[in-house]
């Protein structure tokens, strides 16, 4: 136990010392409120339990110029390494071409270390996932992310999940995903859309393939659009994602 907590103790003090821990990190809510923002959140997503390999020949350098140039509000970028072939280098790649763009890490956040690596490796905004987490993980979590001057997207699937959250100035993400059986369904932003205060900024997640589906979730009110594979899939992720926002 003691050990444990003394290694723990070395290797914050270690990512506390990392210059990226010095930045101040961009604000994921100020950039979807900016006015004419596209709110896209482009992914990189090299693979998924649901689909198999999705991409694994495209470099996450290139594809942050690309998603910049297309106007994006913000990126998000899988550090999960079992599950989606990803880790924490991809994100210290895309900050070194990446100084204005806020960038989301997206991993199952289980500890409170990962929140202090994810501003160590240059991320702004850390996913908590409500599905994963207790009322009392996600308060602490929150905070502690807060602390460090980091932005959370809370993610939620369900009604029951919603009910774990204090929904004041959040911002909120709804997975149209189930992250059990990997159905997708849109009814799930909708249907959430209205039990959500309007202090909050809500973003769609999953499954959007199509531009004329975000005009139809701005009318419920989405301000962000989290979207993966649809540019991923694509040979050149960046210029898919520019032709689908421009
Ligand atoms: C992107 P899609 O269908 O556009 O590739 O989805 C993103 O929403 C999805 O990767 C995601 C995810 C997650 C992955 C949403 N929540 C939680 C891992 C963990």
């Amino acid at each position: 136990q003691e050990v444990a907590l003394l290694k723990k103790e070395v290797m914050v003090e270690k990512l506390v010392k990392s210059p990226n821990f010095n930045r101040t990190p961009i604000s994921l809510k100020k950039s979807l409120l900016k006015i004419g923002s596209s709110g896209i959140i482009a992914e990189f997503k090299r693979q998924s339990p649901s689909k198999g390999v999705i991409n694994n020949t495209a470099s996450v350098i290139e594809v942050t110029k690309g998603y910049m140039e297309a106007n994006i509000a913000a990126q998000s970028i899988l550090t999960d390494l079992d599950f989606f072939g990803g880790n924490v280098l991809d994100i210290m790649q895309a900050r070194s071409v990446n100084d204005s763009i806020p960038i989301l890490r997206k991993d199952f956040i289980v500890d409170g270390f990962q929140i202090v690596e994810a501003k160590a490796i240059g991320a702004d905004v850390v996913l908590l996932i409500a599905a994963c987490l207790t009322k009392e993980e996600l308060k602490n979590y929150g905070q502690l992310a807060e602390d460090l001057g980091l932005d959370v997207l809370y993610e939620v699937h369900n009604q029951e999940e919603l009910d774990k959250l204090n929904l004041d100035h959040k911002i909120i993400g709804i997975n149209n995903r189930n992250l059990k059986t990997f159905e997708v369904d849109l009814e799930h932003s909708i249907q959430l859309a209205n039990q959500i205060p309007d202090s909050c900024i809500k973003v769609s997640e999953s499954g959007l393939s199509d531009p004329r589906i975000i005009t139809g979730l701005k009318e419920y009110g989405f301000q962000g659009f989290l979207i993966g594979e649809n540019f991923m899939k694509t040979e050149n992720p960046g210029l898919a994602c520019k032709e689908f926002i421009n």
